[in-house]
């Protein structure tokens, strides 16, 4: 079993602020060792043989899946708890009515109690991170504090964590936020842990004015793996709007042209809107051997920045990918199949007999007999009986970007790229076109501001009702969503060039409730219109919405669809939009104390035009 050798009690920092706050931290948390994380190998090597020691991890098979683990994690901690998510802003109001709020004093009260002795038995890791290249002017830095070391080796793969980051934070007594973390189960003197510690009581506390995070209960993802949403969305979009740049829930990729031209665009779509595939696109065959290419700079989060010349450039904050496994494989994603096969971690998928992981979709003909995410004996028969997943269906994958064959040359460079578009996407059987270009950028905050998916959730008797997810940011916003969309708006008197804006539809049907649009590598059609209009070199026809390809601007090369098919994806319903524009208008009475009036306005210009 690798062991490690440095003595992880010696801080690796000198930043007497650091130090302070990790002394004053373990008193409070009473850990039983302190670890400075320095991000190597040799310590990566030396957790995960600790995880497999505790029963945490199972390690897969070395010749088919090398460097590769499995963790199942307990059955009541498996997905991020919107509703034990807070944005403790010092008023109410500054939260809005989308964020769950807790006054801030009565929260530090609350978690002062649960952090105290929390860590009892167990080793508190002090790791830095950072958002985006170490050093780039566009990252940040956080520092966790975590009694979970699967955590830490998530983490280390999702950022840039250890050493160089603790030299960044010593050489430019840089701000750093406090990420404090516990799974919430301390372990009395000789006691046997389990595999997954977590607690039944959740919670997930941002405190936007002064850029802190607690989090308590979980060790699963997006609520404990801090440097995603917490950080890179929740605080950074306060960051960013007192700042003057945005923190987006985007892919960001590029399209090179077959004369090596490459655009970048930045696109927002719902959590399980297909961001990931979309990201990693593979381009039609017919569209290959002309030589267009999809390069991926990321899967999830875009931080966006005007340049010195105005133009808006981007960076991916994360340096892995924490995708939902159910539903890839070599079919649709064959670009995340490679960046997963090694050194990869994953959660809740099933254990094969031959030591591999299985996840529905993966395959078309499931194993005979897996071991399921629980750890029970699951067969495609019992499956037919119980109904029962091998794999949870919110089960992933944790990859190295690097590892991903069509990562884009500059995903790391630190000034990050420039942005031609922005893409919004939701999922709309009806409605909503397969593609548009707003008339300009107000018309793109407006229709980034009211996308939505009908909801699928059949038991809530909801099927069909659309939610409303503004930028895809609902559940990621720190502030105000009103204040946000004015953060949006304003953010064009800081750039002397915006990016093109469009909204995009992937999932329209027709009466027979089919798709219309077969997607996937097919949307590379639509992304060369919109790159395409961006330089000027694709026509368009004026709607009421904006301006949406004809038929005959697209090519087809290779795909026989249908004209007909295409005026159905294209089609404008007025009845539709009649209750799409009432359901706009619930949203903005919702926020309307914060409203920009740009939003109304483009609401009334698009009244007028329809
Ligand atoms: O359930 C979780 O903790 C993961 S949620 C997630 C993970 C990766 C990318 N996006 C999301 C999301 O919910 O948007
Ligand atoms: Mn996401």
């Amino acid at each position: 079993m690798p062991t490690l050798t440095r003595d992880v009690s010696l801080p690796l920092a000198t930043n007497k602020h650091l130090l302070r706050w990790v002394e004053k931290m373990a008193a409070l948390t009473q850990p039983a060792a302190i670890h400075w994380v320095d991000g190597s190998a040799e310590e990566y090597d030396s957790l995960c043989a600790d995880l497999v020691a505790a029963g945490t991890f199972t390690k897969l098979n070395e010749q088919t899946w090398p460097g590769c683990f499995l963790a199942r994690s307990d059955p009541s901690d498996v997905a991020r708890v919107e509703d034990r998510t807070f944005i403790c802003s010092l008023s109410k109001d500054a939260a809005g009515p989308t964020n769950n709020w807790v006054e801030p004093f009565e929260m530090r009260k609350k978690l002062k109690g649960l952090f105290a002795g929390c860590m009892r038995g167990r080793t508190l890791y002090v790791l830095p991170f950072s958002m985006g290249p170490v050093g780039s002017p566009l990252s940040q830095i956080g520092v966790q504090l975590t009694d979970s070391p699967y955590v830490v080796v998530n983490m280390r793969i999702m950022a840039r964590i250890g050493a160089p980051v603790f030299a960044e934070i010593d050489k430019e007594e840089k701000r750093v936020v406090p990420c404090m973390h516990s799974v919430g189960r301390p372990l009395a003197p000789g006691a046997k842990d389990v595999p997954w510690p977590c607690n039944p009581d959740k919670y997930i506390v941002h405190f936007p004015e002064t850029r802190e995070i607690w989090s308590y209960g979980s060790g699963y993802g997006g609520n404990a793996l801090l440097g995603k949403k917490c950080f890179a969305l929740r605080i950074a979009s306060a960051m960013a709007r007192d700042e003057g740049w945005m923190a987006e829930h985007m892919l960001i990729l590029g399209l090179q042209n077959p004369d090596g031209e490459k655009a970048y665009v930045a696109a927002a779509f719902p959590s399980a809107c297909g961001k990931t595939n979309f990201a990693m696109l593979v381009p039609p065959a017919a569209l290959a051997e002309q030589g267009w290419k999809v390069t991926t700079v990321g899967d999830d989060i875009a931080w966006l920045r005007p340049d010195a010349n105005g133009r808006l450039r981007a960076i991916n904050p994360e340096a892995g990918f924490f995708g939902v496994a159910p539903g890839t494989s070599l079919k649709t994603n064959p670009n995340a199949m490679a960046a997963l096969y090694q050194n990869a971690i994953f959660t809740n998928c099933a254990l094969t007999p031959e030591g591999g992981v299985w996840w529905e979709g993966m395959t078309d003909t499931p194993p005979a007999m897996c071991t399921d995410w629980q750890g029970k004996i699951w067969t495609p028969e019992i499956a037919k009986v119980t109904g029962a997943k091998a794999a949870h269906a919110n089960s992933r994958f944790t990859a190295p970007a690097a590892q991903c064959p069509t990562i884009d040359p500059d995903w790391e460079n630190p000034a990050g790229v420039l942005i031609a578009a922005i893409i919004f996407g939701g999922r709309r059987a009806t409605t909503t076109p397969l593609v548009y270009q707003t008339f300009n950028w107000s018309g793109g905050v407006y229709a980034g501001a009211t996308m939505g998916s009908e909801m699928t959730a059949a038991a809530a008797g909801t099927i069909g009702q659309v939610r409303r997810d503004p930028m895809a940011m609902l559940p990621f916003c720190g502030y105000h969503m009103g204040d946000y969309f004015r953060h949006w708006v304003k953010m064009q008197h800081r750039l002397a060039e915006v990016p093109r804006v469009f909204q995009v539809n992937w999932f329209r049907k027709g009466e027979d409730g089919k798709f219309l649009w077969p997607g996937f590598g097919e949307n590379l059609r639509i992304l060369r219109w919109i790159v395409g209009r961006c330089q000027g070199r694709c026509r368009a026809r004026e709607t009421a919405l904006g301006w949406m390809p004809r038929y005959d601007d697209l090519d087809w090369t290779g795909l026989d669809f249908p004209r007909e098919r295409f005026e159905q994806l294209t089609a404008l319903d007025p009845k539709a939009w009649r209750a799409e524009l009432i359901g706009h208008e619930e949203l903005f009475l919702d926020l309307h104390s914060h409203l920009p009036k740009e939003m109304i306005f483009e609401r009334e210009l698009l009244i007028c035009r329809l």
